[in-house]
């Protein structure tokens, strides 16, 4: 006689990505299909991606640099590149995806093979938080997808989308356990790697971010190089009872952390980059998707990141994003700052 147990994590174990897709339409359209598809190859890539990590002092490909400066001026490190290849390996022959931005591309890519039938674009980091990989610390891949119709244009443009316009967005975190988080615009999902199955199964549907956390996530060692406001703003967190700080060096493990627990990461712009390090269309926008869904907030300060008109495929941009009563506190500071030159 089959346990309650085991039938209780039958009907659990069933329910995969690639099924959660396809149940979260309708009905079984061709668009259900096509997304169902699309995110067991982006799965694919990250399940990859999971299993090289997992031997990465065993392998001579996995850990330390390649020697090459990538778009952002960047050491690309061999995780970066094994990651760029498995993303683009796993859409290679989809009929899905026709076009790829990647961190590590300057250009963007085609997929020709796919290019007649394929209407969406990828826009993915392959290796967010690359300066944790060689300390075997939490990292993750994080993705966009868009329509775009056929062939590139000579700059992209028919990519520069604001982020409100996603079709799906999402991040695989590469840490104690692989866990795929990912959204439709219908909720934000957590599934957990089954490394038995091969197969993602869900654990989490339809996370709520609280509404504040004790929890703030910033580089404070570029304390000297901000502006006024957000030096103040800091200075009013320290004298807060009950804020921590946790800053894991991977903007995706530090964000999934605010998802679940709440709390404000913030990575503004400085005097000398006043747009700051992270990416728009693939780090942020994705990134500002999962968490509004959730409840959330992301910003740059003065506007929100799924309604600012991207100008270029590797733009930067300040990012403060995380639960509403967090990032409103940061907000109200930057404000009262700007408008009174007093502090907070
Ligand atoms: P990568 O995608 O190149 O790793 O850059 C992004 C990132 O590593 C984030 O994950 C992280 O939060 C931040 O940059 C760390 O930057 P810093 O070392 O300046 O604090």
């Amino acid at each position: 006689m089959t346990s309650t147990l085991s039938q209780a994590n039958l009907q659990r174990d069933v329910m995969t990505l690639t099924r959660h897709v396809l149940q979260s339409f309708p009905s079984y359209t061709a668009e259900a299909q096509d997304f169902a598809a699309l995110m067991g190859r982006i799965s694919l890539a990250g399940k990859m991606i999971a299993r090289h990590l997992s031997k990465a002092g065993l392998v001579e490909d996995a850990l330390g640099g390649t020697g090459i400066v990538n778009v952002q001026g960047e050491d690309v490190k061999q995780m970066d590149e094994y990651a760029n290849l498995a993303f683009i390996r796993a859409l290679e022959h989809s009929g899905l995806v026709c076009r790829l931005v990647s961190e590590e591309m300057a250009e963007s890519a085609e997929l020709p093979e796919n290019c007649s039938l394929g209407r969406f674009a990828l826009l993915f980091d392959p290796i967010d938080g690359s300066s944790n990989i060689d300390a075997d610390l939490s990292i993750g891949s994080i993705f966009s997808v868009i329509r775009a119709q056929g062939e590139s244009t000579v700059d992209d443009a028919d990519l520069l989308q604001p982020g409100a316009q996603q079709l799906a967005a999402g991040y695989i975190l590469y840490g104690p356990s692989t866990q795929l988080v990912y959204s439709l615009g219908k909720g934000v999902h957590l599934f957990t790697l089954d490394p038995g199955l091969g197969e993602f199964i869900l654990t989490k549907p339809d996370i709520q971010i609280p509404q504040q956390g004790k929890t703030y996530s910033i580089n404070e060692g570029n304390y000297c190089q901000w502006s006024g406001a957000m030096q103040s703003y800091i200075r009013w967190v320290h004298r807060r009872e009950g804020y921590t700080a946790r800053y894991s060096g991977a903007l995706v493990a530090d964000v999934h952390r605010i998802l679940l627990y709440g709390g404000v990461y913030l990575y503004p712009g400085t005097l000398a980059k006043p747009n700051g390090k992270l990416r728009l269309l693939y780090e942020a926008s994705p990134l500002a998707y999962l968490v509004e869904q959730a409840g959330g907030i992301a910003t740059n300060g003065t506007q929100g990141i799924l309604t600012i008109m991207p100008e270029a495929v590797h733009q930067r941009v300040p990012l403060i994003i995380g639960s509403p009563v967090n990032v409103q506190e940061v907000l109200t500071c930057l404000q009262e700052q700007a408008a009174t030159g007093a502090a907070c």
